[in-house]
């Protein structure tokens, strides 16, 4: 196995990149739990992203969504997301993000496992099935949007993972392999508070992987962490490959 800090060529290593809503932020993505600006400053989370909030009121829930769907189409990938994709080009990279945006994909990432789902489908809350038609535009936050009704009666939802809900079992797995074959794992900007995600790279701590956070505060991660980097994703991700003689020694 190459090392992991050798300085020029990573073939045959494995890093799993670990994200959350700051990856996006810089690229105009309100993150969750920012006290001023985070998305639950202005809504209960448990209202608007839970499926009891689902039940009770599903027209502010669904035009809550298409809202931020819009929002998340108007941007563009930055440099932390650049970066990640540009990894593969020395290393295998997988990326397993909570995030349901797709700037991973859009910055060229080809191995992302979305343990929260995706903003980008939808479907059917009582039959399951997919939802093709497109999702009306929504550039201003409106309070209520009816969702549109399946042929079973249904009701159309983003496939996004709401509290109180289980985690696709697919994107689970394939994200717990990837951290468990990982010879890195580099966690980006997550507040490290919601499980079972949250729970990923504590297994990697636990088994020994090196694991480096990028994130401008302390979270619960930051002491079992190898390195933690106080910095912004999109400042810390371009060069940290080459960082890692320093960082790991
Ligand atoms: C930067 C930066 C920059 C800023 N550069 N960094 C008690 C204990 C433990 C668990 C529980 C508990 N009570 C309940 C639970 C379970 C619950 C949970 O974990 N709750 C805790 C919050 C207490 N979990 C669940 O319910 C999960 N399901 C579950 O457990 O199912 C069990 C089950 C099994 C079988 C059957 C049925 C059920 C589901 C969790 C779903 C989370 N969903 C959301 C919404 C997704 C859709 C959407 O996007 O709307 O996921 S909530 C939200 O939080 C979203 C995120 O993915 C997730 C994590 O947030 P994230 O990404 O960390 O964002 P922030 O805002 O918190 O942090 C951003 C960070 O970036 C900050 O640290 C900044 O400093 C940093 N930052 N700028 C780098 N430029
Ligand atoms: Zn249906």
């Amino acid at each position: 196995m190459p090392s992991i800090t050798h300085s020029r060529y990573f073939g045959g290593v494995q890093v799993t990149v670990f994200s959350g809503a700051g990856i996006s932020a810089e690229s105009g993505v309100p993150t969750f739990r920012d006290a001023e600006t985070g998305l639950w400053a202005q809504v209960d989370p448990y209202e608007i992203s839970s499926s009891h909030g689902w039940r009770a009121h599903p027209e502010r829930v669904w035009a809550w969504y298409l809202w931020r769907h819009h929002m998340m189409s108007a941007v563009a990938p930055n440099d932390a997301h650049r970066a990640v994709a540009a990894w593969e080009d020395y290393a295998d990279v997988h990326v397993v993000t909570q995030n349901v945006d797709n700037l991973h994909e859009r910055a060229g990432s080809n191995r992302v496992h979305h343990v929260h789902g995706s903003l980008f489908e939808f479907h059917c809350d009582r039959c399951g099935a997919g939802y093709l038609d497109e999702v009306p535009d929504m550039p201003e936050p409106v309070a209520t949007v009816e969702p549109p009704r399946c042929g079973c009666g249904g009701l159309i939802r983003p496939n996004v993972v709401w509290f109180g809900e289980p985690l696709p079992d697919d994107a689970w797995q394939r994200s717990v392999d990837a951290v468990v074959n990982a010879d890195l794992v580099v966690v980006v900007g997550t507040s490290s508070v919601v499980y079972p995600a949250a729970g990923l790279p504590e297994l990697a701590v636990a088994n020994g992987t090196p694991v480096i956070e990028v994130n401008p505060e302390p979270t619960p991660l930051s002491d079992s962490a190898t390195v933690t980097l106080r910095e912004k994703a999109a400042s810390a991700l371009p060069g940290l490959l080459q960082r890692l003689p320093v960082l790991l020694g």
